[in-house]
């Protein structure tokens, strides 16, 4: 395999966090990283460098005298390393210090520089380690905030959306030849059936819309839901979230108007993520600082995959109830949750207010007592599509996503050309479009530039 010549690169390819984690490793790739490896690191007894060994040493400083930190070292040479170079890792002690450490000795050699982002795994990819979707695949892993993302990340490192793409590009690929051999030699082949060739084309591009479905419904499982919290002052949003949360997170208070700002709380519902904000309490005000509050609760409202619309049960469903139910944007999935449930419903302002079927409609609960809590969870769940991503196997990300749309759209104009009865020659515009945005999906198709931003997006160290 022919090897890329590049300069050899070194990161921390582990996590770094105060305190955390006993062990961290810095990976160097390139074709000096035995070299310095070997430069760096004081291996007691005999010093054994073969490819997939391990070794005990200690990092030393420059003038090896003074000991940086105790190691372990992996050697593991090219073709046979994750970026198809020669790879050393030296796996240090984790934390903070010890492994900076680490790594400025190894960066102190004059052949190595750092790593960008994603260069290990850009490297892997034109390498032919991995595919562009596989290493994909390996970030999307590596930040799965559920365990459903996570699944669906093994597919795509299983190579299951290359598969499916290079299949479905294959199938296009052939009609193109014929297309093409007819554009050439139209007499002297057997005659095609515009028909036939137009349905093998849907058939393909019903298989992209089908993969563009999934990967919107199951997007939120890598974004996260952003969820607001709104209704009138002092229903208990901030008990609401506080609940969720499972801590104090936001000041409560009998108070009207104690919530002046966003608040956002960061939870794992039933393993998917969700950002739940706090709004202050919608309401006409003099106080300039919660009349800035309330316009933030408004753009909150409209930035929300879910809105949840808190009223007090105790109070009933008021005229300025309604008027938050009123600005909810249509297309915005909203709850209605009815909240202190645990208090006895006060007949007299019930009166007063409204009978209204929001009441009817409404989720009981209370953030006193929890009751209600995973009624609720569920309804946040259902409304936001989040059990239909029960029977996905593979979700395309959004880059992916972008580009199997545009072949989506490029197949599509074929049954214009095919009604129009244009010549074969037309068609193939179309189809060598759809083909080429499959390409850039499969990495077949991709120039050095387009991976180099693909990979930028990728943390330092992968
Ligand atoms: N009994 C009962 N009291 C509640 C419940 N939820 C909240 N409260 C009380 O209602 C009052 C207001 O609660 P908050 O959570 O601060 O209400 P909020 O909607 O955030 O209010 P603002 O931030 O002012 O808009 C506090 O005294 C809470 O203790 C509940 O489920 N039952
Ligand atoms: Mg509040």
């Amino acid at each position: 395999m022919e090897l890329h010549d590049e300069e050899t690169i070194a990161a921390i390819a582990t996590a770094i966090a105060v305190g955390q984690g006993g062990i961290s490793v810095v990976r160097i790739s390139g074709s000096q990283a035995l070299t310095i490896g070997q430069s760096i690191v004081y291996i007691q007894g005999e010093e054994n460098w073969r490819s997939h060994t391990i070794q005990y040493g200690y990092v030393m400083d420059e003038k090896r005298s003074e000991r940086i930190d105790e190691v372990l070292v992996l050697t593991m040479q090219g073709p046979r390393s994750f970026t198809g170079e020669d790879v050393v890792e030296i796996h240090c002690h984790g934390g903070l210090i010890a492994v900076q450490r680490v790594l400025e000795r190894v960066l102190s050699h004059p052949q190595v520089r750092r790593a960008l982002p994603g260069e290990f795994s850009q490297r892997a990819v034109l390498n032919g380690r991995l595919d562009l979707t596989q290493a994909e695949g390996i970030s999307e892993l590596v930040g799965a905030r559920s365990r459903k993302a996570a699944q669906l990340a093994m597919a795509s490192i299983d190579g299951g959306i290359q598969k499916r793409i290079t299949s479905l590009r294959e199938v296009l690929l052939d009609q193109l030849s014929e297309l093409e051999a007819r554009v050439d030699f139209e007499d002297e082949l057997p005659p095609l059936d515009s028909t036939k060739v137009l349905d093998e084309l849907l058939i393909v591009q019903k298989e992209l819309q089908t993969l563009i479905e999934d990967a919107n419904r199951s997007a939120f499982l890598h974004q996260g839901l952003r969820i607001a919290i709104i209704g009138c002052p002092n229903v208990g949003k901030s008990s609401l979230l506080n609940r969720l949360s499972k801590r104090e997170r936001a000041i409560v208070t009998d108070i009207p108007g104690t919530t002046r700002d966003l608040l956002e709380s960061e939870i794992i519902l039933k393993g998917i993520p969700v950002t739940l904000v706090d709004t202050a309490g919608i309401r006409t005000t003099k106080d300039e600082i919660e009349k800035l509050g309330i316009a933030k609760s408004r753009e909150a409202l409209e930035s929300a995959d879910v809105v949840v619309l808190v009223f007090d049960l105790n109070l009933g469903w008021t005229n300025n109830d309604q008027v938050l139910l009123d600005q909810i944007p249509n297309e915005t999935n909203h709850l209605l949750i009815g909240n202190k449930a645990d208090l006895p419903i006060n007949t007299d302002l019930n009166e007063q207010n409204n009978k209204s079927t929001a009441i009817e409609a409404c989720l009981t609960f209370s953030a006193l007592t929890g009751e209600g809590e995973e009624a609720f969870i569920n309804a946040l769940l259902t409304t936001c599509g989040a059990h239909e991503t029960q029977g996905i196997q593979i979700a395309l990300n959004e880059r992916q996503r972008d580009l199997a749309s545009k072949a989506a759209i490029a197949l599509e104009k074929t049954k214009t050309v095919a009604k129009q009865k244009l010549p074969w020659d037309f068609w193939t515009i179309d189809l060598r479009e759809a083909i080429h945005s499959l390409g850039e999906i499969t990495g077949d198709e991709i120039t050095e530039a387009m991976l180099d931003r693909i990979f930028s997006r990728f943390c330092i160290g992968k």
